[in-house]
């Protein structure tokens, strides 16, 4: 192997010699560790090393990585504490995730790093929304996500890849080509003759290198860095290697055949830069020996700091306290204050509109993001004048991509901004799911960094708009723990709670029907409010029959009651749904003892299931009658608008009040 020292002195040599060295020995420990049952799985990146620690090693400590399973060599590499790092393998509580993140599936902000979910490709688009906001900062600083070739197949590599090309994003984007996806060899991964060849397509540059060649990686990154930062553009940099051992270590590596373990072994990344450091007298055997009797004694040292540890402390308080961030105080009126002398008449449409141009005018660091945002103003008009307002650096149009604006809504948070994601219809929200309910969702429990992020969701049906334009899919995410889920049925609610979900430094998935944004109009005060989460509003008291409900069901059930005056109906709109006000459930149910759960949402699997468990599990002993869900059909939305009338949960509204009238 050819090493080329360019301007790097002895002593620099020997530092990266070191650092080379150092997750290696740290691995071979592991694996006897694994054997001793002392740790649980073990992802191993040995022959690998050159990458993690070359490509770290180029980088400045405050700029961010986004590592994957097999890269020890980033962790070490930016000093991260070794015995924390073992409580961390160890599932220690005093870990870098409270004891409740495995193996190398955990980031550190004090270290830049982002920390990993299991589906591999969504870390590219963090690294997209890291470079983002470097860009608006004007920082001069770059951002790195690694990929194996495997998740080069996924199509978050796609989006991500294609959006910094769009947008210009400063982010380095690294294949560690390794021979194998598990047990899928490249072969059967893709069909290009290199991956790097990718890179044309997306209009980015990019490189293929010698991965185990530790001053070549080094190199090439430090150069690609400045590139990036001077040019203000993305590159990609696929680097050669093998996998020297199983997947993970219970594997085995029967598929690969023996002759390339041979062969690779002999360009070992330690080996043959240590063989070239003894080769140029940069070292000797004797401080090798040296080197190595330090680093053996530091991990043993450290290792014996983190079996000291002490248990989990299991706290049902903490674990459930700890999904959410804390939602800060502020001076923030709350509706309840809201001065109704200075109230005017808007449309629920207006009133979001009013909602997202105040916040824009609060945070300097919101950005909003989504298709046809900026000089089309969205699909429904929503952000019309905002560009001429607030320059296209804060309103985005986005390419055709949800999975990547979500993780660069996370990216921009990791950095301290506020991320709005307009999905163009709720229905689109599929194609970015697993970001929101694995990434969003899940990383404040995991690693204590909240995901700053709202993503409005135009939804429902009643506008003969078929199945992909329909869909009531906020049931998706009331299942998530970590998620809040929003959905005003008024204008004063739709500007209050947009208000509070853009304070809230939590993931916030904010419902708008799209047939209430032009139909319903009332009063919404100007100033800027908040109406707060997880508060339901009591529409109306009654003594009948409680209808609990929220969104379009609102307005059928008020509608309902206008039309039968001599039922005496309490009418309760959740507002939110995630949490939910059970407070405000409990109180309707003692006014009635009969309830009628009524949604949008078709009837399986919805939420009124759950409010309909919780309600007979509390409130058993003030039922007077089964609790009743009224729900659309468990259909696909029709296009027609007969069959959407019949679809909808309203055609069954009276069908459910008279039958509880009957017990
Ligand atoms: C979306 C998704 N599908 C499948 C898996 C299971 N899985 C974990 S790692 C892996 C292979 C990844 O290969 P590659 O990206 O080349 O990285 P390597 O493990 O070789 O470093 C697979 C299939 C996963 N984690 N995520």
């Amino acid at each position: 192997m050819q090493f080329d020292r360019k301007d790097l002195g002895n002593e620099q040599l020997i530092q990266f010699y070191r650092s080379l060295l150092l997750p290696r020995m740290i691995e071979e420990k592991m694996l006897v560790l694994l054997r001793q049952g002392r740790i649980s799985k073990w992802f191993s990146g040995i022959g690998q090393e050159a990458i993690a620690v070359g490509a770290t090693l180029a980088l400045q400590p405050d700029e961010w990585v986004m590592p994957l399973h097999r890269n020890l060599g980033v962790f070490t590499s930016r000093h991260m504490p070794l015995s924390k790092l073992f409580k961390q393998w160890q599932g220690s509580q005093d870990g870098y995730s409270n004891a409740r993140e495995r193996s190398f599936h955990f980031g550190n902000k004090d270290h830049h790093i982002c920390g990993m979910i299991s589906h591999l490709g969504p870390q590219l688009a963090i690294a997209a929304g890291v470079a983002l906001a470097a860009k608006l900062k004007g920082e001069q600083k770059v951002s790195l996500a690694f990929s194996g070739e495997g998740g080069t197949s996924e199509g978050d590599f796609h989006e991500a890849l294609n959006t910094a090309a769009v947008w210009d994003l400063p982010v380095i984007f690294l294949i560690e080509n390794n021979g194998y996806g598990l047990s899928t060899p490249v072969s059967e991964q893709y069909r290009c003759k290199d991956l790097v060849d990718r890179a044309r397509g997306y209009g980015m540059g990019g490189v293929k290198i010698d991965g185990n060649n530790i001053l070549s990686v080094y190199d090439t990154i430090k150069g690609v860095r400045e590139y990036c930062i001077r040019e203000q553009k993305p590159y990609l940099i696929e680097c050669e290697t093998f996998r020297m051992r199983g997947h993970e270590e219970a594997s085995g590596t029967k598929y690969v055949p023996p002759h390339l373990f041979e062969e690779w072994e002999k360009k070992d990344p330690v080996k043959t830069f240590e063989q070239w450091l003894l080769q140029e007298h940069v070292l000797d055997e004797e401080r090798i020996g040296r080197i190595r009797e330090n680093i053996k004694e530091y991990i043993e040292v450290e290792l014996a700091m983190a079996q000291e540890s002490s248990p989990v402390q299991v706290s049902t308080e903490r674990e459930l306290a700890d999904v959410y961030a804390p939602v800060p105080d502020t001076d923030v009126p709350d509706v309840g204050l809201a001065d109704d002398e200075n109230k005017k008449e808007l449309r629920l449409i207006d009133a979001v509109k009013e909602g997202l141009d105040q916040s824009m005018q609060q945070h300097p660091n919101l950005v909003l993001m989504g298709q046809d945002i900026a000089e089309y103003g969205g699909a429904f008009k929503i952000t019309e004048g905002f560009v001429e307002k607030y320059g296209k650096a804060r309103v985005r149009n986005t390419p055709i991509c949800e999975s990547a604006i979500v993780g660069i809504a996370l990216g921009l948070s990791l950095e301290g901004y506020k991320g709005m994601v307009e999905m163009q219809f709720a229905d689109f929200v599929s194609v970015g799911f697993n970001q929101i309910v694995n990434n969003l969702a899940k990383i404040h429990y995991r690693w204590g960094h909240a995901a700053d992020v709202v993503i409005r969701m135009p939804t429902g049906a009643g506008v003969g708009a078929g199945p992909f334009h329909s869909q009531s899919n906020e049931a998706w995410f009331t299942h998530t723990p970590g998620l809040k889920v929003v959905y005003p049925a008024t204008p004063e609610d739709a500007k209050g709670l947009l208000i509070a979900a853009i304070n809230d430094p939590n993931p916030v998935m904010f419902f708008e029907h799209k047939a209430l944004y032009r139909s319903v109009s009332g009063g919404v005060p100007d100033i800027y409010y908040e109406t707060p989460i997880g508060k339901a509003r009591q529409v109306q008291t009654g003594s009948d029959i409680s209808i609990i409900t929220y969104g379009s069901g609102v307005h059928w059930a008020t509608q309902y009651a206008a039309a039968h005056p001599d039922i005496s109906l309490d009418i309760v709109d959740l507002r939110t749904l995630l949490p939910l006000d059970y407070d405000a459930i409990r109180a309707s149910v003692e006014r009635s003892g009969k309830v009628v759960i009524l949604h949008e949402d078709t009837l399986t699997g919805g939420i009124g299931g759950e409010i309909s468990a919780w309600i007979s599990e509390h409130c058993f002993s003030i039922l007077d009658a089964p609790v009743i869900r009224c729900a659309s059909l468990d259909t696909p939305v029709p296009f027609s608008i007969d069959l959407e009338n019949n679809f909808l949960a309203k055609a069954r509204l009276d069908a459910c009040v008279q039958k509880l009238l009957a017990y």
